[in-house]
């Protein structure tokens, strides 16, 4: 018997993947979560039926969710991370050296337990062995809240604005994250798809302009998600990820990435027309 894993991204598309075995599927306090084994992607997590992570593509968005911010910030040490219970942000964090401490402020438990079980290839630095690494279960807005002026960086790795991600898409929550940054402090959080959600992108990016001087979207290729074409929110008080962009740092990392590079940093922050318009502050003459 064939067995299919079926993500609908609109009412009439959905991504299907052949699964060999299912290797946790229960219910948390908040959420739905399944890992189970695909042919051809390895390892895939999902949240309430959404694929959050595959082990064969997940590095695109590890890379990408961390890698501009990091060196944009000229030295980053304190970095938050919000959701991220698998751990693949930490995980490319922890390779800066520049960074004294990574914080990992996830609501739900069973997704860290689960990954560190699971999925040891993204949890490998948020099973207890990186002393640089702390970990919080909480609700990220109720932590940030009561650290003010803390962070250089601070990482939205959500879900979708559904379910238990909604808060995080939201003005409030922006200002609770300028708060908790330091004076040239950035925020990067995952902005969705600019092929289908151009709804939730206008909202949140006028939302992230309310409160940041520094705005931009920039975007990474992701075979499993939504169109493929994905896009994080870069939102910075002071460092502006193109103009201040020192491209010999980048280009001497001393780290693999398999994603980002020095070139791409740059691509990266240049958008096709149609995902432009989805954030314009002025909407364009039909
Ligand atoms: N964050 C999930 C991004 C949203 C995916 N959406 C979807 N499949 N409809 C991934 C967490 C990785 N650390």
């Amino acid at each position: 018997m064939d067995m299919w894993y079926t993500e609908k991204h609109s009412e009439n598309v959905g991504i299907a993947m052949k699964v060999s075995k299912t290797l946790f599927s229960g219910k948390s306090e908040f959420q739905q979560l399944d890992i189970v084994e695909t042919l051809e992607y390895g390892r895939m997590m999902l949240l309430d039926g959404l694929v959050m992570v595959t082990e064969r593509d997940e590095f695109v968005y590890h890379d990408m969710i961390v890698h501009p911010a990091l060196f944009t910030h000229p030295a980053p040490k304190k970095v938050l991370v919000i959701g991220g219970g698998d751990g693949g942000t930490i995980r490319e964090i922890v390779k800066h050296p520049s960074v004294e401490e990574a914080v990992l402020c996830e609501i739900d438990g069973l997704v860290i337990d689960k990954s560190v079980e699971l999925l040891p290839s993204m949890a490998c630095e948020i099973d207890g062995s990186n002393p640089k690494v702390k970990l919080h279960v909480d609700d990220g807005i109720a932590y940030i809240r009561e650290h003010r002026g803390e962070f250089d960086v601070i990482l939205v790795d959500s879900t979708d604005p559904i379910g238990p991600a909604v808060g995080l898409f939201e003005e409030d929550f922006y200002r609770t994250v300028f708060a908790a940054l330091k004076e040239d402090g950035i925020m990067v959080a995952q902005s969705e798809s600019p092929f289908y959600h151009p709804e939730i992108q206008k909202k949140m990016y006028a939302n992230l302009r309310s409160v940041f001087p520094i705005v931009e979207m920039y975007q990474a290729f992701i075979p499993t998600y939504p169109s493929g074409l994905w896009s994080f929110a870069f939102a910075s008080k002071r460092h502006h990820p193109v103009r201040d962009f020192d491209r010999e740092r980048a280009a001497k990392r001393g780290f693999r990435t398999r994603y980002y590079n020095e070139d791409l940093h740059l691509g990266a922050f240049m958008l096709p027309t149609f995902a432009r318009e989805n954030i314009a502050e002025e909407q364009p003459e039909p």
